[in-house]
């Protein structure tokens, strides 16, 4: 699909004319890789203020898109969050149904586990059925505690025990499930401010860290999922799912453009070690790789 995607922009400069024919099909590439239109107008539209040589040649594009595309999100390249010795950091993640939380839960848990911290996990989703099993699971492979509850028990107070457990146990690290969402489903939504409270009335003693999982293959409607989950939680970052597939990720251009948001990391994969921190000048380049 990179390799598709490369190929598709030296088909589009073959006749090595930056017209407005070209740069039309190129913004339809972009839009088509996922990025939102009002990000790919202003990728276009600088694109086409630049110099280019006579004789130039699809390095010379590739280049020139890259270094515009960095210069929108690599300001927002953030990083997998910092432990800090003295003080337990708990990190609560939330998102859409099926957007990779609880496999990110675990790919995280593996990162800090290979740092040596100490980790409890928190199976704050009753909803469904299965889910405190899925976490359970992972808990045995990666040889974690984990807090849970009874089916459609209050995952507020599982979060509670989590927190507490992470204080009184002295856990480097709480890392915490939540039921997937819709963000119009303003029940649910009310329960997550209610689980994020929680976590926050004990900010004197901890580092809050809540980061909403996004399913790197959605497209446009995450930039609305982003904007709905903040109005119930103060969102540290994001991390992409499922990158790994045909999914090009124009999505992180458009959602670090329009929201301002940082993304932490990228998930490449259903495994534990399938997670990696957001380097902008690696994402791209992976784009737009020969
Ligand atoms: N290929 C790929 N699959 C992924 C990735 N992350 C998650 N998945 C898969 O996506 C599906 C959903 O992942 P979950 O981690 O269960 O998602 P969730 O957000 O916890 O789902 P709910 O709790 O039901 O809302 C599973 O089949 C995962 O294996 C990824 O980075 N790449
Ligand atoms: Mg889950």
């Amino acid at each position: 699909m990179f390799r598709d995607f490369t190929n598709k922009i030296g088909n589009i400069f073959s006749s090595k004319r930056i017209d407005e024919n070209s740069l039309t099909e190129l913004e339809e590439l972009l839009l088509t890789a996922d990025v939102g239109i009002e990000t790919a107008d202003k990728i276009i539209n600088k694109l086409r203020n630049e110099k280019f040589s006579a004789n130039f040649d699809i390095n010379e594009i590739k280049s020139k898109l890259s270094k515009i595309i960095l210069e929108i999100i690599e300001p927002y390249q953030g990083y997998l969050p910092n432990i800090d010795n003295n003080k337990p950091t708990i990190i609560l993640c939330i998102g859409v149904n099926g957007s990779g939380k609880t496999t990110t839960i675990a790919k995280l848990a593996h990162h800090y586990n290979n740092m040596n911290y100490r980790i409890i996990l928190g199976a704050a989703d009753t909803f469904r059925a299965a889910a405190t099993e899925q976490l359970s699971e992972w808990g045995k492979v990666l040889g974690l505690e984990i807090i849970t509850g009874v089916h459609n028990s209050d995952p507020a107070s599982i979060a509670y025990r989590c927190v507490e457990s992470t204080l009184n146990n002295d856990f480097d690290i709480g890392i915490i499930d939540t039921a997937g969402r819709l963000q119009n489903r303003s029940d649910l939504m009310e329960q997550l401010k209610k689980i994020y409270k929680v976590v926050e009335s004990k900010n004197n003693y901890l580092n809050q860290k809540t980061i909403m999982i996004i399913d790197g293959t959605t497209g446009q409607s995450s930039i609305k999922q982003v904007e709905e989950f903040s109005k119930y939680a103060k969102i540290d970052g994001l991390i992409l799912s499922k990158l790994d597939g045909s999914a090009v990720g124009g999505t992180i251009i458009s959602i670090i453009d329009y929201l301002k948001v940082p993304v932490l990391g990228i998930g490449i994969g259903e495994n534990k070690s399938d997670l990696e921190e957001f380097n902008a000048k690696k994402f791209i380049d992976r784009i737009l790789k020969n």
